[in-house]
């Protein structure tokens, strides 16, 4: 008999993640999955979306996945929010079960929104269903417009493609146009937001975009 262990460890954790969905469900709580390439910009763009929630009555909380060092953990919570390092000790990406030992001890009654930042990697994560509402992939303007089309699953899966350090297109050679369309052609309905953490670029519209998806969540 041939035993698909991959297939397994996706069903195992389709379930876990079909147990997340419905608590936070139960609660009215949003969660939403960051993914993008080792630096691609995530922590920073959760540090000023932080900084912004502060002035909205939202409860929130954020999670970040690394293989190793509680670094952006320790970025993340200088904004008044419950942040929580996940140490994956080698693991490429988050599972659902990682997310609920994670959030052990929360009173869920006290959060509205759930930031989820998972490891650095734009393949592994893909796979992996964290019970989240939306996963969102990070692209950078230094990685190339072409990503969208080597890197396709993720582009596939997301609701949202921020497109990051848009401060940095002076000076490198990327069309985001052309960024746009690769994204597309993968997966027609996918927004796009345009943004920087360094000069606050697009963040209205990433808020608005974020804020309008716990309302129809
Ligand atoms: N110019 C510019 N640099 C940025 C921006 N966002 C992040 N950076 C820089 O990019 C580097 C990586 O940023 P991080 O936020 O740590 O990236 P990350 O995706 O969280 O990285 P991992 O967690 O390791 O996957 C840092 O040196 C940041 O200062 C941006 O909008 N513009
Ligand atoms: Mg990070």
């Amino acid at each position: 008999m041939r035993i698909d262990i991959g297939q397994a460890v996706l069903q195992e954790n389709a379930k876990v993640a079909a147990e997340l969905r419905a608590m936070l469900a139960a609660r009215g709580i949003l969660s939403v999955n960051l993914i993008g390439s080792p630096g691609s910009g995530k922590t920073a763009i959760l540090e000023r979306t932080l900084a912004r929630l502060r002035d909205t009555p939202l409860r929130v909380a954020v999670l970040t996945g690394d293989i190793q060092t509680d670094a952006d953990a320790q970025r993340l919570s200088r904004y008044g929010f419950e942040a929580r390092q996940i140490t994956t000790a080698g693991a490429c990406h988050l599972d659902a079960r990682m997310v609920l030992r994670a959030m052990d001890g929360w009173d869920l009654d006290q959060i509205d929104l759930l930031l989820i930042e998972n490891v650095g990697n734009l393949v592994c994560p893909t796979s992996y269903d964290l019970g989240e509402a939306a996963k969102i992939v990070v692209l950078s303007v230094t990685e190339g417009e072409e990503k969208p089309l080597k890197y396709p699953g993720i582009f596939f899966r997301s609701a949202l493609m921020l497109l990051s350090k848009c401060d940095l297109l002076p000076y490198v050679p990327f069309d985001p146009e052309l960024a746009i369309r690769n994204a597309r052609t993968i997966h027609p309905e996918i927004d796009v937001v345009r943004v920087s953490a360094i000069n606050g670029e697009g963040f209205d519209e990433w808020m608005e975009w974020l804020l309008a998806r716990r309302k129809t969540s």
